[in-house]
């Protein structure tokens, strides 16, 4: 297979926490954008909606649709997508996390905070990758922002509620606040259809909101390397996968979170 990336892309991603590499999926573009009018179609009991009250359009965010939507595991299974999570995250097995989709319609005005991942999943590592693939063309003010080496961070950042703002687990202790932003320098980018921006589980990121007159789709697809294993939260995970039954310390159990590289 083509080989996407190269060592300085991977240079990046160990040391930022986050690179951003262009044109890659570019030929994927048309299945996933096929993929994305069906489930907007058809969302899932997990999808959640967001509102800002001074703005008419909606924010809403569905997660884990990979086995309903042919498209999403086409691409997951088919794409560079394993190859690529495994060269930069210099792993020999890559897994499935999950799929998350985010709608913003035209005029959403809700921003997506400042957050790590991690603290909201029921995993823990160092070898993550999440993949942000931008639909349409993005202007960089409404593009990702992340905060380089915030992966490194030797605490995770205190998860929340995006729509409260309350903490997500009861034992909050165990977290940190968010730092200064100030402190790091913040990367980001415009970015066009096929180009994808892959970041670590722990890198701090956000999004400034949609006040534009055009929608914005982007899908995210989450990945776990060698060193990844189910970590119990004190509380519910977003997302949440019940009936789950592991144990800290294990692999994520493979008929659930499907191995897509083995060397
Ligand atoms: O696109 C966004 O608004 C947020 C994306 C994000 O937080 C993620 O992919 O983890």
């Amino acid at each position: 297979m083509k080989m996407l990336i190269n060592q300085s892309d991977i240079r990046s991603f160990n040391e930022d926490g986050v690179v951003i590499l262009r044109g890659v999926f570019s030929e994927w573009i048309e299945t996933l954008l096929k993929g994305a009018e069906r489930h907007i179609e058809n969302p899932s009991e997990r999808a959640l909606t967001h509102h800002h009250e001074k703005y008419k359009g909606q924010f809403l965010e569905d997660f884990c649709n990979w086995r309903a939507i042919p498209e999403y595991s086409d691409f997951i299974f088919n794409s560079s997508l394993a190859s690529t999570a495994s060269s930069l995250m210099k792993s020999n097995s890559v897994q499935l996390f999950h799929d998350h989709f985010f709608y913003k319609e035209t005029n959403s005005g809700v921003p997506t905070p400042w957050h790590q991942d991690m603290p909201y999943y029921c995993v823990s590592g160092q070898q993550t990758v999440s993949f942000w693939l931008p639909l349409e063309s993005r202007e960089k003010s409404v593009s990702l922002k992340l905060l380089a080496g915030s992966h490194q961070l030797n605490k995770e950042i205190r998860p929340t509620s995006w729509a409260s703002n309350e903490s997500f687990y009861e034992d909050s202790e165990a977290f940190m606040d968010l730092p200064d932003i100030k402190e790091f320098t913040t990367k980001e980018w415009k970015t066009e259809p096929g180009d994808v921006v892959a970041f670590n589980f722990k890198t701090i990121h956000g999004a400034n909101a949609n006040i534009a007159n055009t929608i914005s789709r982007t899908l995210s697809f989450r990945l776990l390397g060698d060193d990844a294993v189910y970590k119990q939260r004190p509380g519910r995970t977003s997302p949440s996968f019940p009936g789950i039954n592991q144990k800290n310390g294990e692999r994520l159990r493979e008929d659930w979170f499907p191995t897509l590289v083995s060397k």
